[in-house]
């Protein structure tokens, strides 16, 4: 009462709200009027953000807490009433027709795109200083998540323009969610970079706000442990970013402006944009409203598992399940071993990857409904056995993999496989917690990671006829790898297999395991080209190079690092290895017209 002369109207409405709400701790032993003022109407500065950023405000957001937190405490079970079962998607086989049939009519669908990308968790498990979109994404070119992304997404727009003859919407919009932990500096990385060649206007940020901590089960809100006037808040979670596309009229802008799609990924897949085209033809062709990208899934590997789950009331959906809900789902069902490979060596239900492609009609029309709220979990450490007390805070927290919960059963809702080695090679676990990873299980590393992109490059150019030698295995931070031929192309030379097929010729091209291919260049045919050593072409867009003959030299090698030498930069040390770059034949096409290398 007798701080309310300090508060505006709007503040003191507000305070009222959080008293009514069960929140008086909050401002309990306040002192009076004349000390800690400026601190005090901060609060309510803060609870004011808290209320704007939660769809229905943080009173509805306390009163999901409590009902969430009663039913943690409860042990009830999520997935009460719900059996699950295999549900069945569309198969793609990388470089078959039908893969290319949809690559061809994905393609078509870009410029009817908009690419929305969710980079606002900091990336805890993998403990790396800096925003993940900032990683190298591998260190041959030294190439970065972010710089990879921009230039995949303009040059699948450029090659939707050439199919569409020119008629086209040429400037794809895309947007990065960041939250304060990323915003200034994934900005930074953009500006200094001068976008890395996309219009910055074509370019939106969005930024997610923290939510309330939650300091027992009455849902009261916690003190923030530096500052008895905050309140304590967390990551809410990557489901933020439907409440934030439609709040911020983005989706009904693109609605308006006649696109179809939006296409959302995540931070570190350095691997994604080579399945993203034959998904969204999956899209168009099957009309899906929500279509999943998956990979086939180890059991127990930390990714969640695609699953039908059908309800005795005769409720049915096809959503994610989180690995550590799957394996307990399944044995309380009749399966008694839980999640267990099957006779392919994956797991039955097709692992989620976050790559999802929501048809923006049907997605404008639910969130008209829901204001983009997703439904919520409630994940407490508590003290004992009795539940009454929390370990820490906790929060409510949303994924975006979870929209199809709210969706009726007309909705359609499906989801696409491909290869394991095609899509999926995220960056997310520290060396340590890697090399505790069941062996055959992926590490989600950035040893992985890379290494992984060298794997599905030289399976590609294998596929369009090149003689690739086996790779060897090879252990680095305590992880055992293959080490593939290092190939490493540009967006702008193949972002279609169809584009790798045009630029392959000749049935004589070979490269030996120790071998490095880098392009660069737009028109770079390979041409009966025999490589034992390290390539390096680059050439301007309006030259074409013919690239044959016999190259040898020394070559790049991979070679292992210790990752506790200080001397070494954080961004090698994650990996445990570095190129050692001791020859290579290095050429650069600067003049328009016909050029051949002819080694
Ligand atoms: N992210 C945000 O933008 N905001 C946030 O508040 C949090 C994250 P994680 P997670 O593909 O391997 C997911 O932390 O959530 C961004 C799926 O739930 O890397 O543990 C963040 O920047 C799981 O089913 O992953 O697990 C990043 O880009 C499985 O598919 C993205 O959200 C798993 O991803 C994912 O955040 C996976």
């Amino acid at each position: 009462q007798k701080n309310l002369s300090i508060l505006s109207p709007d503040q003191v409405e507000l305070a009222k709200m959080l008293l009514a709400m069960g929140q008086g701790h909050l401002f309990e032993d306040w002192p009076d009027t004349g000390v800690d003022d400026d601190e005090k109407k901060a609060l309510l500065v803060q609870v004011a953000l808290l209320n704007s950023s939660y769809p229905g405000g943080l009173a509805s957001y306390i009163k999901t807490a409590r009902q969430l937190l009663a039913d943690s405490k409860a042990g009830k079970n999520p997935f009460d009433g719900f059996t699950p079962s295999v549900p069945s998607g569309e198969v793609l086989t990388f470089g078959d027709d039908n893969f290319i049939k949809y690559e061809e009519t994905g393609v078509k669908q870009i410029q009817n795109a908009a690419f929305v990308l969710v980079a606002g968790g900091l990336g805890e498990r993998l403990g790396y200083n800096g925003i993940k979109v900032a990683l190298p994404m591998e260190t041959i070119t030294g190439t970065c998540f972010l710089q990879h992304y921009i230039e995949s997404i303009l040059c699948l727009s450029e090659a939707s323009c050439r199919q569409a003859q020119g008629k086209c919407r040429r400037e794809v919009p895309f947007v990065i969610m960041t939250s304060d932990d990323t915003y200034a500096k994934t900005l930074q990385l953009l500006e200094s970079n001068s976008y890395f060649g996309m219009k910055s206007t074509q370019v939106k940020l969005l930024k997610q706000e923290k939510v309330a901590c939650l300091a027992d089960n009455d849902a009261r809100l916690a003190v923030d442990p530096n500052n008895k006037y905050r309140i304590q808040t967390k990551p809410h979670g990557h489901g933020d970013v439907h409440s934030l596309l439609y709040s911020s009229g983005l989706l009904k802008e693109w609605k308006d402006a006649g696109l179809r799609w939006v296409v959302f990924f995540q931070d570190t897949n350095g691997l994604l944009f080579k399945a993203i085209p034959a998904a969204l033809g999956v899209s168009a062709t099957k009309e899906y409203h929500v279509n999943s990208l998956t990979v086939p899934r180890k059991a127990k590997e930390a990714i969640g598992g695609i699953t039908r789950l059908t309800h005795s009331d005769g409720r049915e959906m096809v959503i994610n399940v989180e690995y550590n809900q799957l394996d307990p789902l399944l044995r309380a069902t009749g399966h008694p071993d839980g999640d267990v490979n099957c006779e392919t060596g994956y797991s039955p239900y097709p692992g989620n990857i976050n790559q999802l492609i929501l048809e923006i009609g049907p997605y404008m029309d639910e969130l008209s409904k829901t204001g983009g709220a997703i439904k919520e979990f409630v994940n407490p450490k508590y003290k004992d056995s009795t539940k009454t007390a929390f370990k820490s805070s906790t929060r409510l927290e949303c994924m975006m993999q979870d929209y199809p919960k709210t969706l009726p059963p007309s909705a359609k809702v499906g989801f696409t496989v491909t290869d394991p080695w095609l899509a999926y090679a995220p960056v997310k676990n520290n060396p340590d917690d890697a090399a505790k990873v069941p062996k055959g299980n992926p590490y989600h590393s950035a040893t992985s990671g890379e290494t992984a992109i060298y794997r599905s490059n030289s399976m590609i150019l294998r596929k369009a006829g090149v003689n690739i030698d086996d790779p060897v295995s090879e252990v680095f931070n305590g992880q055992e790898v293959e080490v593939w031929s290092r190939v490493v192309w540009k967006p702008k030379w193949a972002v279609t297999f169809s584009d790798v097929k045009t630029k392959v010729n000749g049935n004589n091209n070979s490269l030996s395991q120790k071998s490095t291919l880098v392009i660069k260049g737009r028109n770079v045919f390979i041409e009966d080209l025999s490589l034992d050593g390290t390539l390096v072409i680059d050439s301007v867009d309006d030259a074409e190079v013919k690239v044959g003959g016999v190259v040898q030299n020394k070559g790049w090698a991979i070679e292992n690092i210790d990752k506790e030498n200080s001397a070494l930069s954080e961004e090698v040390r994650i990996r445990g290895f570095k190129i050692n770059k001791m020859e290579h034949l290095e050429k650069s096409y600067s003049e328009p017209g016909k050029h051949s290398l002819n080694a």
